[in-house]
Order: C-alpha cells, then structure tokens, then sequence
C-alpha cells in the first residue's frame, strides 16, 4: 500500500504539491513493492518448512495437506495470484521460487501419498497370520578391538593376570617421573603428548600409555603382582592409516621374587602362539625403553607371506606385536617397591596392531569410521 505524507504547502507552491505526490507515490509504490517481495519470499520459505515437516498417515490427512497446499485455493495457487504486485524486474526471481515451491509441494504430495497407500493396504489387509516365524532382528556385531581384547585377557587369565584400572587423564609423575623418563626426553613434548594444563608443581595430560596404571597399582599393592591393564591411550600424532592420536594398549606387569627373563620370553611365547596359531615362530630383538632394563621388542612371523618376506613385512620375514622388558629397578624403588628383593616383567601392545595383523586390515581408520560394511565382516 502506497503511503502520503502529511505536509502543510503555502498557495504558491501548488506545483510542488503536484511533484511531491507523484514522485511520493512512485517512490513509496515501488518500496511497498519491494517490501511484498521480501514478505512473499520468506513466507515462500516458511510454507516450504511447513511442507516438509507435514506428516499424513490416513487419507484425510493426505487431502488436508492437498486443500491447503497445492489446490485451486492453495497456498500455491493464492501466491501465484500475487504475482501482479510484484515489481516487473523482481517477477522472474519470484516465479523460479515459486516454481521451486510448487514442486516441493508436488514431490511430497506423491510421497504422502505412497504412505498412506502402504498403510492403508497393511491394515485393509487380513489379520496377522500368527503361525508366521518372527521376523528377526537386525543383529550387530562385536567390534573387532573388543573381540581382541576379549581374546588378549582370556589367554592371560588363565595364566594368573588379573586387570587393574586407572583414570586416563594423569598427571607427569604417573605417566612419565616415576617410569624412569628423564626431564628432556621427547615424550614429554607437547608434539607427542596432549597436555590439559601445565603447572609449575604438576602438569596435567592424557595418558600416553597405560604404564601409567601400574605405576598406580604397584604404589597401593605390594607383590606378587600379575596383572593387565587395558584401555585408551593418546598421543600428538596426525591421523592417518598407521597412526591415530587415540588407541587402546594392552600392558602386563609380573613381579614377585625371582622373576626372570626366562619368564618373560615363556609367558609371551605362549601367548603370541595361543593368540596367532602354533605354527608361528617368535623372536626377541634387543630393543630400549626408560622403564625396563633389558628390553626387547617382540615379533613373529609374518602373517601373509610366512616369513618368505613381502611389502608387509618390509622383506624381512617378521612383524611386530609387542615390546617388554624387565622392570627397571628405579621404577620398583618409585613405586616403594625393594628392587634388591623384587623383579618383574612388563610387556606392552597396541590392540588395534594386533587386530589389523591378525584380520590384514590396511588401514587404522575404520576402527573409528563406524562403517557397517566393515564392522559387518566381523
Ligand atoms: C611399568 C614398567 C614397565 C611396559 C612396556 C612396552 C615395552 C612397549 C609399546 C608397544 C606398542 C607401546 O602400544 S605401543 O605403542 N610398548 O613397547 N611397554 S615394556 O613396560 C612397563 C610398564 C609399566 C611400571
């Protein structure tokens, strides 16, 4: 609607009287033309919201839905009736949303009516035939992580482990002081290892291993002690298919009097061949960790070429599942424990490796895609 303004004009200024009406009107004609334009659009935009939302499961509802949207007096049609009061050069943008709106409408018209045709037919149908089997339900699967990791504990409760658990936000003592880091070592970067807050007194990070656990463990119980500690574990890595800056470890800790290295090869010896099968060979390579005093990495043969060398064993024959050591006596004496009375082995293995060496999974990422298709294989 055009709107006049008000004004109070002398005699001799009739012609500007003449002037300020006309240019009054087209001036405020064309803004209430642009105001209609904007109004139609965003009601355009609401009656689609509408539609889409609009939910018909009996046929009165379906003919609702067609009075008030795309019949004769719709809310399609009455808008195309409002085409005229649309600015000449606004008329061709207005038509395509209206034409986009018209279709909308149509689209779920045809939906609504293929729902209420399936519904009406159920129920017009005849009664359950109650002779019927039930229809199953849809099972899914246990993840592959949990199936090692059940699989991983049950090898080693049947030779005496329990499991312990701790918080997996610790702090630097637990996870690095008393497990023998130095002060400088590259672990303790915030490239490697995400911290919550640096204190002067403690900082605060997630765990980068779950040694951390046992560090815990050894404080509170004295031994013998043989025990698993199972769980998440971070790290400042970017996320690719051979690393994740989340994972899930595996670690053991044995120690009472006169544990010795024959021990650790025998316990991981038996569990590398209950867990891969007994034709498997398994070796121990020298390898250094802060916390154990010796160590060794621990491999077997190569799964898919069997030990003749492929791209997956890099051509040597062997694959990694674990590093262990002997506990180092600083790391007993922190946790108040005698190292002259005292030793014990702790080993150590990434859930996901030992997953995607034993089903040849390629990449690290779809333990976490949530995908069925790969979850279903399992
Ligand atoms: C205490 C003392 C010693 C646990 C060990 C390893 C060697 C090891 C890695 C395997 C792959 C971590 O998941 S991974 O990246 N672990 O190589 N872990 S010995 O030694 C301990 C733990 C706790 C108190």
């Amino acid at each position: 609607m055009a709107k006049y303004k008000a004004y109070f004009y002398k005699k001799d200024d009739i012609g500007l009287l003449f002037y300020d009406i006309f240019f009054n009107l087209r001036f405020e004609s064309n803004t209430s033309k642009d105001k209609s334009m904007q109004e139609q659009l965003s009601q355009i935009n609401q009656i689609i919201a509408e539609i889409k939302d609009f939910q018909a499961d009996t046929k009165d509802k379906l003919e609702t839905f067609k009075s008030k949207y795309i019949g004769k007096k719709g809310e399609v049609a009455s808008l195309f009736e409002q085409m005229k009061n649309i600015a000449a050069e606004q008329r061709k943008a207005f038509g395509i949303e209206l034409n986009r709106l018209k279709e909308v409408a149509q689209d779920k018209f045809k939906e609504l009516s293929e729902t209420v045709e399936a519904k009406t037919q159920v129920s017009s149908s005849k009664p359950n035939d109650l002779t019927l089997p039930p229809v199953p339900y849809a099972l899914g699967s246990i993840h592959p992580l949990v199936q090692t990791r059940a699989r991983i504990v049950e090898i080693f409760e049947r030779i005496g482990f329990t499991q312990s658990e701790a918080t997996e936000i610790e702090d630097d003592y637990h996870n690095f002081t008393a497990l023998n880091f130095p002060p400088n070592h590259p672990a303790r970067e915030m490239q490697d290892t995400f911290f919550i807050e640096k204190n002067q007194t403690s900082d605060m990070l997630l765990r980068t291993h779950t040694s951390s656990v046992q560090i815990r463990l050894m404080q509170q119980q004295k031994p013998p002690i043989r025990s698993l500690m199972i769980g998440r574990v971070y790290r400042n890595e970017a996320i690719s298919a051979r690393a994740h800056c989340l994972f899930h470890q595996v670690e053991g800790l044995y120690v009472d009097e006169n544990v010795g290295f024959a021990d650790l090869k025998q316990t991981l010896y038996h569990f590398a061949k209950e867990l891969f099968g007994k034709d498997i060979k398994v070796r121990y390579r020298p390898s250094y960790f802060p916390f154990t005093e010796p160590s060794a990495e621990i491999d077997i043969t190569c799964l898919i070429c069997k030990g003749k060398g492929c791209n997956v064993c890099k051509y040597s024959g062997w694959v990694e599942i674990a590093g262990s050591g002997m506990v180092h006596p600083n790391v007993l004496e922190n946790c108040g424990i005698d190292s002259e009375k005292y030793t014990g082995f702790a080993f150590g293995m990434g859930i996901e490796r030992i997953t995607m060496l034993k089903y040849q999974i390629k990449d690290l990422r779809l333990f976490t895609e949530n995908d069925v298709r790969f979850l279903r294989q399992f």
